[in-house]
């Protein structure tokens, strides 16, 4: 079980995140928004007492990634062994462009119970809380899934909107879904925030998320979900020798294995989100004289809390 007190110390370590990065926003340099939301949160990190925190979703492997890497210990190394997933900037583009729901997120999960996920892509579906078990599945027809969801909310398909990533990669799902009458809303980015959305359908419009988008994303979204009710699965898409590669190095061999919801993120899950531009789920960050203030959502697992946590507080400078 994690401690409850990480509840407060994984906002601090999102809000840090956010606020960097809102210096940044429609300035149109990614690197720049992403460097100072990497910065900002690895310092955050490590001021936490009683942490013995792994990093195992990161900003990439340690030869490409000279902060927050697949493997950096952060945290002051005492206490509790916690696996990391983080994404200090989500939606690095969203962000440079000042467009909506750019978020900083991580998840923390007791050591050994978060996916190590390579850095490639990953097919995903996920819904909402309330449906049976296997209403969707990702081997099924995407038009199937739409089908056998709309029965189940006891609507028709035309009543359904799919969250999809506005990509050449997804022209033949885009139009088997258009197929059953659904609607689709497409994102440009951000395809967290898109999974999460599936959680709240009568706030977002978001009955289902489907399609490729990073594999990395895939294991803090269905943390995510996890605290929230949802179902979700996940399979890698390793198309090129080098991304087999990047995948037997985290210890997977399976490359078509379908991952479920609760084999990508296992146990006690605790998932933070600070909005970094204003967004369907969060307000970002807001800057007046001497003040900032910031929106942050922090979930827990084990007890289903969904804990909302407006902050404001004197500038650093
Ligand atoms: C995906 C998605 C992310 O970038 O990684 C996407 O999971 C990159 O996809 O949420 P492309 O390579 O097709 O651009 C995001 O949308 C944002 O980081």
């Amino acid at each position: 079980m994690l401690s409850r007190t990480l509840t407060i110390e994984i906002a601090r370590v999102t809000e840090a995140a956010a606020i960097a990065a809102a210096h940044w926003r429609g300035r149109g340099d990614e690197k720049q928004a992403d460097q100072a939301a990497v910065d900002a949160m690895r310092q955050a990190l490590n001021r936490i007492l009683d942490m013995d925190g792994l990093v195992v979703i990161g900003e990439g492997e340690r030869d490409e990634a000279p902060m927050l890497y697949i493997g950096e210990k952060v945290g002051s190394g005492t206490g509790q062994r916690i696996d990391i997933a983080l994404d200090p900037l989500e939606g690095t583009t969203l962000c440079a462009k000042a467009m909506p729901n750019a978020i900083a997120c991580v998840a923390m999960a007791d050591g050994g119970s978060l996916l190590h996920a390579p850095d490639t892509y990953m097919d995903k579906i996920a819904i909402g809380g309330g449906y049976p078990d296997g209403t969707v599945d990702l081997d099924l027809p995407p038009a199937e899934n739409i089908r056998r969801l709309a029965k189940a909310k006891g609507v028709t398909p035309r009543d359904i909107t799919a969250c999809i990533l506005d990509r050449p990669r997804h022209e033949a799902l885009i139009a088997a879904v258009r197929s059953t009458d659904a609607s689709i809303t497409l994102i440009t980015d951000g395809d967290v925030a898109g999974v999460i959305h599936t959680a709240t359908p009568d706030e977002t419009g978001i009955d289902i998320y489907m399609g490729i988008g990073g594999a990395p994303e895939g294991v803090l979204a269905a943390a995510a979900l996890r605290c929230i009710g949802g179902q979700m699965q996940g399979r890698l898409v390793t198309k090129s020798e080098e991304q087999k590669a990047r995948a037997r190095k985290m210890g997977i061999e399976d490359f078509h294995r379908k991952f479920s919801m609760q084999e990508m993120a296992k146990g006690d899950v605790m998932f933070a989100a600070t909005g970094v531009t204003t967004g369907s789920m969060l307000e970002g960050v807001h800057f007046e004289p001497g003040y900032v203030t910031t929106e942050t959502v922090v979930m827990r697992s084990a007890t289903g809390t969904v804990r909302w946590i407006k902050n404001r507080r004197k500038s650093a400078e």
